[in-house]
């Protein structure tokens, strides 16, 4: 083992005042179960990518376990000052661990302790990327090296991660090298416009601003913004457009800043970049599990959707579905309970142990039994327990056991599956970019880890009251009511501007009293819900303005949800045009790039919403029969 190097004082003194920091300094390893290499591994381009490999002491014949990240793979592999690799290393990594693997960990090109030069989320090379690299010939390059100079490993990898790190998982699986042998994308970020972090149907999260700060305003870890404000709500709404904001803050010099605004519809850019399409059009044969949270925060968009994108191709055998009810990233974190809902157990802990380690150790370990892996493993969010499920959906718009129910908006606030009968019946409210609804109540503030992890089961009783939001509700059901699949909204609106955002929420209202747990009388739980901008109701990528005063109809697929509204409990929809500062605020007037709105584009506007016989306002529902 290494050991600190004895260099007399005397010796160190270059200057006459002596250096208290020497020349070199290493820390006596012996006792420890684990041994670290530090490499710089070359690429086919010659760019060394910075790569930390921890082993444990002894192996031999070892799988290897890789992650390629943004995120500074010597932190990474730091979780504690600690000589037990199963201290060191992530929790998430803990049953890998115990298994024996080698942990592998590597900064991208561009970030932290490796060479090159950075781009967000790189595309694959093509018209989005002229270089002769991205993230699919760097993971096979990398693997190729590490079955190569790694001589305690058996040869087999593994990849894994989550979002961004997930992300890369996807990449390397568009051309893997024959030694990946398993893959499990954790919230991989897919689609940035559709529904991942950067857009969802075409509005913009503003919360992406400190994101990319942070990645691209310094090679490492990059700075904060200076706000000179509490309230995120009131840093944003007094700058104006999200332009406006990003140029007040010097944000607008950040290149992945000026792609976002310069690209604001899904055009080439985003459809280019769409992993769940590419991944459709180059299936791999890896067995991978697309795995993520039911309330993801984040990337709500991307595991669903590749799984569905493949399974249309055929690919569903060696594809496998997981989702939990967690928030971003909460698969490797304790998940006992998101906010105050509780599950069955550690859902997330039980699911690395008894589900992941044993699907990877199938594919990595000579000689490991096979698994008993669910083609769909899905926790069931109403009864509180894993469903394990041949196939997904149970429920769609064509070829899928049952058919999609629409349960429609009705006069009085009513919900109910009745189609309406009136004629020219409508609910309006007064949506004003002046005073928006909050995502969440205010003071809003992004860097509160905490609150931006459980935004989306927020009890949204906190907006029901407001004149601005629009709300139906069926009545107390008798019996129980599941719904396996994505919810679809389907509006019939018009409004007295030209443009306008539609925000609809599938809410399971609680009893007025739950006895053992009182807080949560009366509950308002978001189980799918989701933002459209309504320029894009007939293309995504040619937006159009909306005639005002006719009304149009705007349909979106919500969410995927697996969830049963028990009995005693009733079914809400929320109807809103604003989500702020998470969403940038829509002008309501027409412009041709809504980050350059200026203050006399943002107005009033009156909001109809349809709940007559010849315009029934919904939402589809996977139900289950
Ligand atoms: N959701 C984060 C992210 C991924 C990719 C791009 C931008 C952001 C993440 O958690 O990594």
């Amino acid at each position: 083992g290494a050991c600190f190097t004895w260099i007399p004082a005397a010796a160190q003194q270059a200057s006459p005042g002596g250096n208290d920091v020497p020349k070199e300094f290493h820390v006596p390893t012996d006792g420890y179960d684990h041994i670290r290499r530090e490499v710089m591994i070359p690429m086919r381009d010659g760019v060394k990518l910075f790569t930390s490999i921890v082993i444990p002491k002894g192996a031999h014949d070892a799988p290897i376990l890789l992650t390629r990240t943004p995120y500074n793979a010597f932190g990474r592999t730091r979780r504690n000052h600690s000589p037990l690799m199963l201290s060191t290393l992530p929790q998430g990594d803990e049953v890998f661990v115990q298994a024996g693997y080698i942990r592998v960990f590597q900064d991208v090109r561009g970030k932290h302790k490796s060479e090159g030069d950075y781009v967000m989320t790189r595309p694959v090379r093509g018209p989005l990327n002229p270089a002769s690299t991205d993230h699919v010939t760097d993971a096979y390059d990398t693997i190729d090296w590490l079955v190569k100079n790694v001589p305690e490993s058996n040869g087999r990898v593994g990849m894994l991660g989550s979002s961004y790190e997930g992300f890369t998982v996807v990449m390397a699986l568009l051309g893997p090298h024959p030694a990946l042998k398993v893959a499990a994308p954790e919230s991989p970020m897919v689609d940035g416009w559709m529904g991942d972090d950067w857009f969802h149907y075409g509005a913009f999260r503003q919360t992406n601003y400190d994101y990319t700060a942070g990645q691209t305003s310094s090679r490492g870890g990059g700075d904060g913004i200076d706000r000179g404000y509490y309230d995120d709500f009131e840093s944003f709404l007094r700058a104006g457009s999200s332009g406006a904001y990003a140029r007040k803050y010097g944000l607008d010099q950040l290149p992945w800043v000026q792609k976002m605004t310069e690209h604001p519809a899904y055009d080439e850019f985003w459809q280019g970049q769409a992993l769940d399409k590419l991944v459709a059009e180059r299936p791999s044969s890896i067995p991978t599990m697309w795995i993520q949270g039911l309330w993801d925060q984040e990337d709500m968009w991307g595991a669903i959707h590749c799984y569905l994108s493949l399974k249309a191709k055929g690919q569903a055998g060696h594809n496998y579905l997981v989702m939990g009810p967690w928030r971003h990233s909460q698969v490797n974190y304790d998940a006992y309970n998101l906010g105050p809902l509780k599950w069955q157990g550690d859902t997330a802990t039980e699911f690395r142990r008894d589900v992941l380690l044993p699907f990877f150790n199938q594919y990595l370990k000579a000689g490991a039994p096979q698994a008993d892996t669910p083609p769909i493993f899905i926790y069931n969010t109403g009864e509180n327990h894993w469903d394990r499920l041949k196939n997904w959906p149970l429920a769609c718009e064509s070829g899928c056991a049952a058919p999609m129910k629409p349960i429609y908006l009705q006069a009085g606030s009513a919900l109910a599956f009745d189609k309406p009968s009136q004629a020219a019946a409508s609910d309006s409210y007064v949506s004003d970019p002046a005073k928006p609804i909050p995502y969440l109540p205010r003071p809003v503030r992004f860097a509160d880890g905490e609150r931006w992890r459980q935004w989306l089961i927020w009890d949204q009783r906190f907006v029901v009251d407001r004149p601005d939001v629009l709300v139906y509700e069926t009545e107390k059901l008798t019996a129980p009511m599941r719904i396996s699949g994505a919810p679809i909204a389907d509006l019939y609106a018009a409004t007295t501007g030209t443009d306008a955002d539609w925000v609809v929420k599938l809410i399971d209202v609680y009893p007025d009293e739950v006895p053992s747990y009182p807080e949560m009388g009366g509950y308002q739980l978001a189980v799918s819900m989701d933002i459209f901008r309504g320029r894009y109701r007939d293309s995504f990528e040619r937006p159009s303005p909306i005639p005002a005063g006719k009304t149009q109809r705007y349909r979106f697929v919500l969410p995927t949800a697996n969830h049963v509204f028990l009995p005693g409990h009733r079914v809400m929809v929320q109807i809103q045009s604003s989500w702020f500062p998470l969403y940038d605020r829509n002008p309501q007037t027409y412009v041709s790039n809504i980050f350059m709105a200026q203050p006399a584009d943002y107005v009033k506007a009156t909001q109809s919403i349809f709940r007559s016989a010849e315009a029934s306002s919904a939402v589809w529902l996977p139900l289950v029969p």
